[in-house]
């Protein structure tokens, strides 16, 4: 069993942060309808899903997957690369402390959690405009002892590296050729996107099932071919907020949490 964590859509979405795209309009019932759409297929595939409060005036609190990292052993709150984002920690830490022990990235860190991939042992933090060299120490520093091995990976072209790859299994990775060399995930089986879906990396991997969208049926093909299961959902309206599958969950093996966290921890995540 899963538990994932998501967060409603909030109407001020329309403010959100952009970076690579130019603002269109944002209309609010269909991106409702469609993370609806996401939040019933986790639970068809067996998540328990946990809703974590709206926050109205946070335009991308939708994008909870940002606000963590979370391994078997320890969840790293991180510490978002946009000032406007910080506040959508708290709420998170809350939800992962009764699972796991609670660590933070802290100043002069800054890191967002769609920048990280997570391959086994190895973790793969891309250098963006939201993860910065300290986060990326950091966050190898907390994890070292666990066994993993971090590893910086530049990438272009998009916000964060998990837009230009993610994994599909535990060898498996998706990936945009133009945007991340494929050489630094050496070892691995690796799927290219479609040429003409350069937004097609981001896949969300539940179990043995593909959530995808339904915009890049190319490379939904690419994905049948290789025996994967792919399950399709439209994910168009916050695509335009630069927001993609995972981006809208944080994925959780529940496994009790022998170092809970204190309040008064709880409150430095507050102010960091
Ligand atoms: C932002 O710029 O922060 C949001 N508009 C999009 C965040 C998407 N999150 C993700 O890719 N992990």
């Amino acid at each position: 069993m899963i538990v994932a964590l998501v967060r409603p859509v909030p109407e001020s979405i329309a403010q959100c942060e952009l970076t690579h795209l130019e603002r269109v309009p944002i209309d609010h019932g269909i991106a409702l309808a469609q993370h609806r759409q996401y939040v019933d297929a986790l639970r068809a595939l067996g998540c328990e899903v946990r809703e974590l409060p709206e926050l109205p005036d946070l335009p991308d609190s939708v994008f909870v997957e940002d606000a963590a990292v979370v391994l078997d052993e320890v969840a790293i709150i991180t510490r978002p690369g946009s000032e406007s984002r910080r506040d959508e920690v708290p709420s998170v830490a809350e939800a992962l402390r009764e699972f796991r022990e609670i660590q933070l990235i802290e100043r002069p860190g800054t890191m967002d959690g769609g920048d990280v991939i997570v391959a086994g042992r190895r973790i793969f933090a891309g250098l963006s405009s939201r993860t910065n060299v300290d986060a990326i120490r950091q966050l190898g520093a907390l994890t070292s002892d666990f066994g993993y091995h971090t590893q910086s990976v530049a990438f272009r072209g998009c916000l964060h590296l998990k837009s230009a790859a993610t994994m599909l299994s535990a060898n498996t990775i998706l990936l945009n050729p133009r945007w991340v060399d494929p050489e630094v995930f050496e070892g691995m089986k690796i799927l290219e996107v479609e040429p003409d879906e350069p937004y097609a990396a981001n896949a969300l991997a539940v179990g043995d099932t593909i959530l995808f969208p339904e915009a890049h049926p190319g490379t939904a093909n690419r994905l049948r071919s290789a025996g994967f299961v792919v399950s399709g959902v439209e994910a168009s309206e916050l695509a335009k907020a630069e927001g993609a599958l995972t981006c809208c969950s944080v994925l959780v093996r529940p496994l009790p949490c022998e170092k809970p966290l204190s309040l008064h921890f709880l409150a430095r995540v507050t102010k960091c």
